[in-house]
């Protein structure tokens, strides 16, 4: 496989998935992590035109809304269709524009066609209650009716996964959608359009504008959170973006779906295996180069498997193959951008000033020299649960401190600001039981001997706290993108008053 040429093969692929020559030029440099090269220069969006995308999307909700839900289905099952077509080329995009390793890339693909396939399903299933009624011919029920305009605001981390999730079961639940996504991955948002696009012409009818996508920075973001017609935004991203648009949304009572930070914990207690525990960590804490928001970050040890467990661990951060993620073997890719570097050496500064022994964190050379970051990832043992290991760093960094006690490794899970994901390596049933109880994990997300990140796109996905609380994906997050009507019918010919009031006139 070659691993030359990013901009040559991101235009050739860009190409392929039917993203028009004309939408890559005019705009800011969009690099490649993986070399610091620029692929394209999409142009973005101004005011006027998101404007014109909210009304486009406002007007298809109107037609949208009415068309059966199993038929929404049917376009969504044909996108589906379209991404099993193109997921090498759509995968291998994602791996050029965010530096993922291959099978990442093509994870990331797989999780949107997944989703498409939930939210088939989900369009003959969007089930409202019968409840009883204490009046006599009388019928109660709660149906479930399209919302509107669903605004996606997405991250570079999950740069089409994320949107697809909103985007799938918006669309089967009868909404319109228009989707900004990060500044750092417009290429594959413009690539997942033009397959959308694909699906809507087999399709025939959808209504023009009903999912669209406006490339563009803070401003475009803010401009799409305050507009009435918008009547979700879901946003994924940092804690500090969801203290900013939460509010705003609430100003105008719209609603929101915050998918924001995790700082997500594992604990290893004397009884786990150790052999899964070890590549359960490594993979949570340095896939993805640690970009995740599920990312393990911060690992609670018993002293009595320590010394067993953390030798293998230093052993694996200080062999993990980083470099190209183009290349096979490879499983540790660059980080985003120079930012993303400059905030884990900060961390791991702090953390060696308070007292803790680093393994890792240098810098590691890379295909593009000077511009593009790749780093090994750090090992940070701590002997106390402060500083730098409170906060989401978003880059690989794994705090390990030794805890005996169940009840104190359960109360430093919860002792974040965040509440994202978190797990508990242990074959002791009330170990395990204990961390999923009421008294356990207090996260959105509690396992049991799998590492807190690479959920299934069935369950749903989401954290309480500064996580921002929004559940996304699988279950019954459905129901966020709809609103409940409850209906109550009186098939009968007198008028009784509920709670037996009497109002005769
Ligand atoms: C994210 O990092 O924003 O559970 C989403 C996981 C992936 C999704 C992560 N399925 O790690």
């Amino acid at each position: 496989m070659t691993t030359e040429g990013a901009p040559a093969e991101a235009r050739a692929v860009l190409a392929a998935l039917g993203v028009p020559a004309e939408r890559l030029v005019g705009g800011p440099a969009s690099r490649t992590p993986i070399t610091g090269e620029k692929l394209a220069e999409p142009r973005l969006a101004d005011a006027a035109e998101l404007e014109a995308a909210i009304g486009r999307a406002s007007a298809a909700f109107e037609i949208w809304r009415d068309v059966p839900a199993p038929r929404r289905g049917e376009l969504v099952r044909l996108f589906g269709e379209e991404l099993r077509r193109s997921k090498a080329a759509l995968g291998r995009l994602v791996t050029l524009e965010a530096g993922k390793i291959v099978s990442e890339g093509l994870g990331e693909v797989q999780e949107m066609i997944d989703v498409c396939d939930f939210a088939v399903g989900l369009s003959r299933q969007l089930y409202g209650l019968t409840i009883a009624t204490e009046r006599p011919d009388h019928r109660m029920m709660e149906t479930w009716r399209p919302l509107g305009v669903v605004g996606v605001i997405s991250a570079f981390n999950f740069p089409v996964a994320v949107w697809a999730w909103n985007a799938a079961l918006a669309l089967v639940c009868g909404n319109a959608a228009v989707w900004k996504p990060s500044e750092k991955t417009p290429l594959t948002a413009l690539a997942t359009q033009a397959l959308f696009e694909r699906a809507a012409a087999v399709f025939g009818g959808a209504p023009e504008g009903l999912s669209s996508v406006v490339l563009g920075g803070r401003e475009l973001g803010e401009q799409l959170v305050d507009d009435a017609r918008v009547a979700l935004v879901s946003a994924t991203g940092s804690t500090a973006m969801g203290r900013a648009v939460g509010p705003r949304v609430a100003s105008r009572f719209g609603r929101s779906l915050l998918e924001l930070g995790g700082n997500n914990a594992a604990i290893v207690r004397p009884s786990a295996d150790l052999d899964l525990t070890l590549r359960a960590v490594a993979f949570s804490a340095m896939g993805t180069a640690g970009q995740r928001c599920t990312t393990l970050r911060r690992l609670f040890v018993h002293g009595e498997v320590y010394d067993n467990l953390l030798p293998r661990l230093r052993q694996a951060y200080a062999s993990v193959a980083i470099g190209d993620p183009r290349e096979q073997g490879v499983l540790v890719g660059p980080l985003i951008d120079g930012d993303a570097f400059s905030a884990m050496e900060r961390a791991l500064e702090r953390a060696r000033l308070a007292g803790a022994t680093v393994s890792g964190g240098e810098r590691v050379e890379g295909p593009g020299g000077a511009e593009s970051f790749y780093v090994r990832p750090a090992l940070v043992e701590i002997a106390e649960h402060a500083g730098p290991a409170l906060e989401e760093t978003f880059a690989p960094i794994l705090y390990v401190l030794r805890c005996d006690d169940l009840d104190e490794a359960i109360a430093l899970n919860n002792a974040v600001p965040q509440g994202l994901a978190s797990a508990i390596f242990t074959n002791d049933l009330r170990e395990a039981e204990r961390f999923l109880s009421a008294r356990g994990s207090d996260c959105g997300i509690v396992n049991v001997n799998i590492g807190p990140s690479g959920a299934e796109i069935g369950g749903a996905f989401g954290g309480e706290k500064e996580t921002g609380g929004g559940r996304e994906s699988g279950s019954d997050s459905w129901k966020a993108y709809m609103r409940r009507a409850t209906n109550t019918v009186n098939y009968g010919a007198t008028l009784p008053l509920a709670q037996g009031v009497r109002f005769d006139i």
